[in-house]
């Protein structure tokens, strides 16, 4: 659509989160007149929250980049876009032949996963750099997810997804969807979709070391002590396997390794766990009780459980809890889904790999490739450590690593230090302002969408494809684009001399982009015109007549057929995961999570609604209200520390130390503090007007890089050990803390 006169509504689904919300926005010669809710998209029903809004903003941001960049020693400087990817492939090419192709290292950012070009070309061009060091969010968020999902069903997005809208029970742990809008459990309204479980006369519960947004709707809310909820799990399944017997029901014609976890679980009572999680026993029996005898019950548990030591054993075990209650592949429990395109049983070609694990090491920690990456905790070390190997230059696409991953501020240091930076990113950010090239993307309204991962990971199986809304400028680019303009240059440079066959294929592939293979990959699906052409037929062309998406239906059993392990059987006791157990015990055998009395502090994370993670802090509208960069805590931890509502504290980690006002709140139990990430934009150089004026501290210059889940890697940033004090007044003493 370009700059037409008269009104015109335009539909769509948001990006900005997993929700998937579908759009209805107005516009009038040509600029946007409102963003609603579209109450015809079958799946969010009108829904939508305040950062729907942004996506204008965001498009209209003078901060916004609209062309390439180049730093020079005077500042930055306008480039061409074929003098910005012919130098950049330039200098890549140089690094990797003099050093090795490890010495190119990546990093991908979440915005990839809501950017459909980037799900469809981004892989090509990591693999046409072929090198080992590569790093995405996925080791500071999902990863244990993946990882029980690959050991368990044989692919790494196999993922059981919450049936939400059919559940009785829903116990979360470590999740805030009514801030998030929930994850790997795309659901839009998910406040409509958690009263409705209670209407039907079912029970939400939460087990949280903060009474969340989420909290406080749910019928119950538990405190627990961060860090320990494979703890409280394995007593769960004591209760479940110990107390009461196995329930697999169909699943246990092709399940494996039963046995094993009920040996497991008997050496974890409620009583026994208890000390280490706060949690009484009587109450976590109760819970157990309630969701083995609910009619469809489901255990869910995000960030708050896969961002720990023991991230890895949490997400395992709670789909063995799943398991064993017969809620697996079960309506109202946790189910698979079977999407238009489908990423994991769909053609080779289209599909993601299913993944692996451990077929090599990192140089410096020797911390595991999990699925051809390394973990992004490694990143800083893997730059800044001398010897042969080190990762000389980078390529971000979609990321800001200064400001989302474990010492922020090493990898900042490593990243001054580093030969060459090329970023594909719509901002000079955090991160971008170290490379010497930025190659920025034009706006999310300028491209076509279409949901690859996130329709995989949804409550319900649906369909949507968005046109763009806005022609993209004659300058500017989308981000496959750009990915391919670099991996062309990148083939060439590598056969010495530009190749027919090469350039061909690289023609070809920028004429069909994504939409073709978009167009493919749901014709060639499980409800594709090439197999279904009269139930459904789905084609590109079909989902372009039906704006506000298409309902395929309610999640559907789909066991043995759909398990993705050669043997086509569940496996419930991987090897690695039970041996990580022992981990687990000797962690707790030496003591309680935090020793009482030490004066530590057990930091954790929040989200807001109006947030999402670093990057929309420059939407003047989003930063309404109080500043939210504050650090809860306890009355009883602030009155030890002489602290009152409002005072500035400084925060202590291993590794580095912020200074933030707190706020006094019983929200947070006793003994742990929370601050939001995201923050931490008073860093010089960067070209961020509003979010610098919103600077906050970043949560990340606190994380440790070396606390990791040491079987899968994924960071652990959850309970970071801290020490709070009173911040000194400018002229006045040090108060004792
Ligand atoms: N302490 C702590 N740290 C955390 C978390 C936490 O809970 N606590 N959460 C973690 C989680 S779950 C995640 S997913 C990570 C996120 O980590 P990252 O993905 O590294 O960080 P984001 O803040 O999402 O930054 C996204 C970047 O992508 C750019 N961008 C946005 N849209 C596009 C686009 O369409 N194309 C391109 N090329 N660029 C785009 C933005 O300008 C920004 O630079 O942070 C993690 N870090
Ligand atoms: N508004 C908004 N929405 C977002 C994002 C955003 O930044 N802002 N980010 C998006 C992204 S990338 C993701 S991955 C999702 C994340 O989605 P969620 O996982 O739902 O989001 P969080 O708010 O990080 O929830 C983690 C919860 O775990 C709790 N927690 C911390 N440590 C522990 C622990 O040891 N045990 C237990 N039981 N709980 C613990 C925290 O108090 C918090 O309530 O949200 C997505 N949506
Ligand atoms: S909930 Fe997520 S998808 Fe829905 S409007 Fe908000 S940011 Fe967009
Ligand atoms: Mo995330």
């Amino acid at each position: 659509m370009s700059a037409a006169p008269g009104p015109q509504v335009h539909f769509r689904t948001c990006n900005l989160c997993e929700a998937m919300c579908g759009l209805r926005i107005e516009l009038d010669a040509g600029r946007i007149t409102a963003i609603r809710g579209d109450a015809e998209d079958p799946f969010s029903r009108g829904h939508v929250c305040p950062k729907a809004l942004a996506l204008e903003d965001l498009h209209q941001d003078p901060d916004r980049l609209r062309g390439p960049l180049r730093r020079t020693a005077t500042g930055w400087e306008p480039v061409s876009w074929d003098d910005a990817l012919d130098e950049s492939a330039r200098r890549l090419h140089a690094i990797q032949r003099e050093h090795g192709r490890d010495a190119v290292g990546s990093y991908l950012g979440n915005p990839n996963v809501h950017n459909l070009g980037n799900m469809l070309f981004g892989p090509e061009l990591l693999r046409t750099l072929r090198s080992r060091n590569r790093f995405s969010a996925t080791s500071v968020d999902q990863l244990p997810h993946q990882f029980a999902a690959y050991l368990m069903f044989g692919h790494q997005l196999l993922v059981p997804i919450p049936d939400l809208d059919h559940t009785g029970y829903l116990l979360v742990l470590g999740a805030n969807p009514l801030a998030s809008n929930g994850s790997l459990m795309t659901a839009p309204d998910i406040r409509a979709r958690l009263r409705a479980i209670q209407q039907r006369g079912g029970r939400v519960v939460v087990m949280d070391p903060r009474r969340t947004e989420t909290a406080a709707i749910a019928d119950a809310h538990v405190f627990i002590r961060p860090g320990t909820d494979a703890l409280a799990l394995l007593a769960m399944l004591h209760v479940a396997l110990v107390e009461h017997a196995p329930r697999l029901g169909p699943l246990d014609a092709f399940t494996q390794g039963l046995e094993t976890v009920c040996a497991l679980a008997r050496d974890f009572s409620p009583e026994q766990v208890a000390p280490h999680t706060g949690v009484p026993a009587p109450t976590l029996r109760r819970i157990a009780r309630d969701f083995l005898s609910a009619r469809a019950a489901v255990c869910y548990g995000r960030m708050g459980l896969s961002t720990q030591s023991f991230g890895a054993l949490c997400q395992w075990l709670i789909t063995v809890l799943n398991v064993v209650s017969g809620n697996l592949d079960r309506r109202g429990g946790a189910m698979f889904t079977l999407p238009a395109f489908d990423i994991v049983g769909g053609p080779r070609a289209l599909a993601v790999g299913r993944g692996s694990f451990g077929r090599w090491k990192s140089r410096v920690r020797g911390l595991p490739e999990f699925a051809g990456e390394l973990p992004s905790a490694a990143m800083a070390e893997e730059l800044d450590t001398p010897g042969p190997g080190r990762v000389r230059a980078l390529v971000t696409v979609a990321g800001n690593p200064v400001l989302s991953t474990p010492n922020g501020a090493r990898l900042e240091r490593a990243l001054a230090g580093l030969d060459f930076m090329v970023s594909i990113d719509p901002y000079l950010n955090e991160t971008t302002r170290h490379a010497h090239l930025i190659l920025p993307p034009v706006s999310p309204l300028e491209r076509g969408h279409y949901d690859v991962a996130f329709h995989a990971l949804a409550v319900r199986n649906t369909a949507k494809y968005s046109p763009a809304l806005f022609e993209p400028g004659p300058g500017s680019r989308q981000d496959w684009q750009i990915l391919l303009g670099l991996q062309h240059r990148l083939l060439t440079l590598r056969k010495g001399r530009p190749s027919v066959r090469a350039t061909l294929k690289y023609q070809a592939l920028s004429r069909l982009g994504p939409e073709r293979v978009l167009d493919l990959g749901l014709r060639l699906g499980p409800y594709g015109a090439r197999f279904h052409p009269a139930k459904h037929g789905l084609s590109l062309a079909k989902l372009r007549q039906a704006p506000h998406g298409l309902d395929l239906g309610a999640l559907q059993p789909c066991l043995p057929q759909r398990l993705q392990t050669k043997d086509q059987r569940i496996h419930l006791a991987p090897e690695p995961l039970v041996a990580d157990v022992r981990r687990l015990r000797e962690a707790f055998a030496r003591g309680a999570a935090s020793a009482p009395g030490s004066g530590e502090l057990l930091l954790i994370g929040r989200r807001h609604l109006r947030d999402n993670n670093s990057w929309m802090h420059n939407v003047q509208g989003l930063l309404k209200g109080k500043p939210r960069c504050t650090l809860m805590m306890h009355p009883q931890d602030a009155a030890r520390r002489e602290l009152a509502d409002g005072m500035e504290a400084t925060v202590t980690s291993r590794v580095g130390t912020v200074t933030v006002p707190v706020h006094v709140t019983d929200e947070v139990m006793p003994g742990v503090v929370s601050l939001p990430h995201g923050y931490g934009h008073g860093r010089q150089g960067t070209r961020l007007a509003v979010a610098a004026a919103h600077a906050g501290a970043s949560h990340n210059d606190l994380t440790d890089e070396q606390a990791v889940d040491a079987l899968c890697g994924n960071a652990a940033f959850s309970g970071t050990p801290v020490r709070v004090r009173r911040a000194a007044a400018p002229g006045a003493a040090t108060p004792a803390g």
